[in-house]
């Protein structure tokens, strides 16, 4: 996915409009096992997610979230002795295939910032485990933190595009980050935090959508060169506000306030993570077109050419409901923070949305495995990609989220 985002929306126009559907509806689940658990027996059928050699880099980003969704997986679901040790042997064989390309430090300064993503989940798996063999590449994305290139302005580059910074790296990075200085460099801490809150609050303050929307533009250039996107505005922002990048934004605001203690010193930072998250999912509330889903340019909605984006959709509905679960959302503190919605409206626009995966998005194989199209023919024709991890780790955390909500 790396070079594609950046491409793919070069011709796109601007448009802006918001979709408010707040109607409450609820809706019975008719399945006996949580789709979650069915998705991921089903990626492991698939032998999703294990690195076909482990000194390429492939799929970085994928094994990231799909460490991230079977650890989900196994902190809060009821699971079978048997499924517990079924999906513990395939973290460790997706975890083990991926961190070996992670060892070469010159490698990594240069590679999309997705590869933080696994570092965050390397030191969790290390914090639980103490299984010493993740050490290395743990303190290898730390030499290659500190020497990645990055902004004037504090924002790194998501890629070796001179100058560029785009929401993409923020899953990754900012966890990764604070994680890191919680557990390994104290005596820095509290200055990752603020470094790690500086690449959310500089993508607020550079692409921000002044003209009522308040979405978030995929990216910025300062030095507003990058001629990929076209010309950009006088904050150098593009002009195109991208769902999944946006998606990578909420995931990563909920990772990197997991990864900051809430202890005083760190309130200040905490309540501007809290804020951008507040107010980018009310944005999106607002955004959740009727069917219960996102449009991939989400600035652009009905363009011919643009169409309801399900992984953007599963990332979405996921940070409403743990952000309503964690009181992130719809409570007194989320409302001075910026947030219009309560918790049951969050609760009922994620449930819109995971209604729509599920009938647009899941594929029944009706031999007890399901699949997913990641990208759904809904508008206009759009290649369909089978089976990709993004949407289906998306949809696994979002009925996580839902599981536990009904304890
Ligand atoms: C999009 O198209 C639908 C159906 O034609 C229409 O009801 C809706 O108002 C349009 N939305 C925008 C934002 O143009
Ligand atoms: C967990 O699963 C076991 C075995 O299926 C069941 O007996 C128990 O009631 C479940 N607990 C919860 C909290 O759902
Ligand atoms: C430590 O992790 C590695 C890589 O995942 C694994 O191969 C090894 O078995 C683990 N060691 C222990 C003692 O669990
Ligand atoms: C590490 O990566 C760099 C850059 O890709 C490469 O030139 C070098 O050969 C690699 N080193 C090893 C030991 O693989
Ligand atoms: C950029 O601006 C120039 C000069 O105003 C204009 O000719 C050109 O069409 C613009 N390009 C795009 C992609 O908007
Ligand atoms: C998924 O894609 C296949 C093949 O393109 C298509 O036949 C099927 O209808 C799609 N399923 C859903 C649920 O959209
Ligand atoms: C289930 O069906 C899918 C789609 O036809 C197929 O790819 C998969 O191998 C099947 N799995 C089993 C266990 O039969
Ligand atoms: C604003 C900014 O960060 N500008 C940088 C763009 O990249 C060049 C080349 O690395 C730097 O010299 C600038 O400082």
């Amino acid at each position: 996915m790396h070079l594609s985002p950046l491409f793919a929306l070069l011709h796109l126009g601007v448009a802006t409009a918001l979709v408010q559907e707040r109607a409450a509806r609820s809706y019975a689940t008719p399945y006996s096992t949580p789709r979650a658990v069915t998705m991921l027996d089903s990626i492991i059928e698939r032998q999703q997610g294990i690195a076909v050699a482990s000194s390429v880099k492939t799929s970085v980003l994928e094994n990231g979230l799909l460490m991230m969704g079977i650890s989900a997986m196994l902190e809060n679901l009821n699971l079978s002795q048997a499924q517990t040790a079924k999906y513990e042997a395939y973290l460790d064989v997706v975890t083990s295939g991926t961190f070996p390309s992670l060892l070469n430090v010159t490698a990594d300064r240069t590679t999309p910032l997705d590869e933080f993503s696994v570092g965050t989940q390397l030191v969790q798996q290390y914090l639980k485990s103490g299984n010493e063999t993740f050490l290395a590449p743990i303190h290898a994305l730390h030499q290659a933190d500190l020497i990645r290139n990055r902004q004037l302005d504090g924002s790194y580059w998501y890629y070796v595009y001179t100058n560029v910074t785009t929401q993409d790296g923020l899953f990754s990075i900012p966890a990764f980050h604070s994680l890191y200085a919680r557990e390994f460099d104290e005596e820095n801490a509290l200055a990752a935090y603020q470094t790690s809150a500086l690449q959310f609050s500089n993508i607020v303050d550079r692409c921000l959508a002044h003209s009522g929307s308040n979405l978030l533009y995929h990216g910025y250039d300062p030095t507003r060169s990058f001629r990929s996107w076209g010309n950009l505005t006088a904050r150098g922002h593009s002009q195109n506000v991208w769902g999944r990048a946006v998606g990578w934004t909420c995931t990563g605001l909920l990772a990197t306030l997991d990864a900051i203690p809430d202890v005083p010193a760190t309130q200040v930072v905490r309540k501007e993570l809290l804020s951008i998250f507040a107010q980018l999912m009310t944005t999106l509330v607002r955004t959740q077109h009727t069917s219960g889903a996102w449009w991939q340019v989400m600035n652009s909605p009905n363009r011919t050419g643009n169409y309801l984006e399900s992984s953007a959709t599963g990332l979405f509905a996921y940070s409403m409901l743990r952000g309503t679960r964690l009181s992130y959302l719809g409570t007194v503190e989320s409302r001075e923070n910026g947030d219009a919605f309560t918790a049951e409206e969050y609760r009922t626009s994620a449930e819109k949305a995971y209604v729509w995966l599920g009938k647009n998005a899941v594929v029944e194989y009706g031999n007890g495995t399901i699949g997913y199209n990641l990208t759904v023919d809904y508008y206009v024709a759009q290649p369909l990609k089978q089976n990709g991890l993004l949407g289906e780790v998306g949809f696994m955390l979002t009925d996580v989220e839902r599981q536990i909500a009904k304890k």
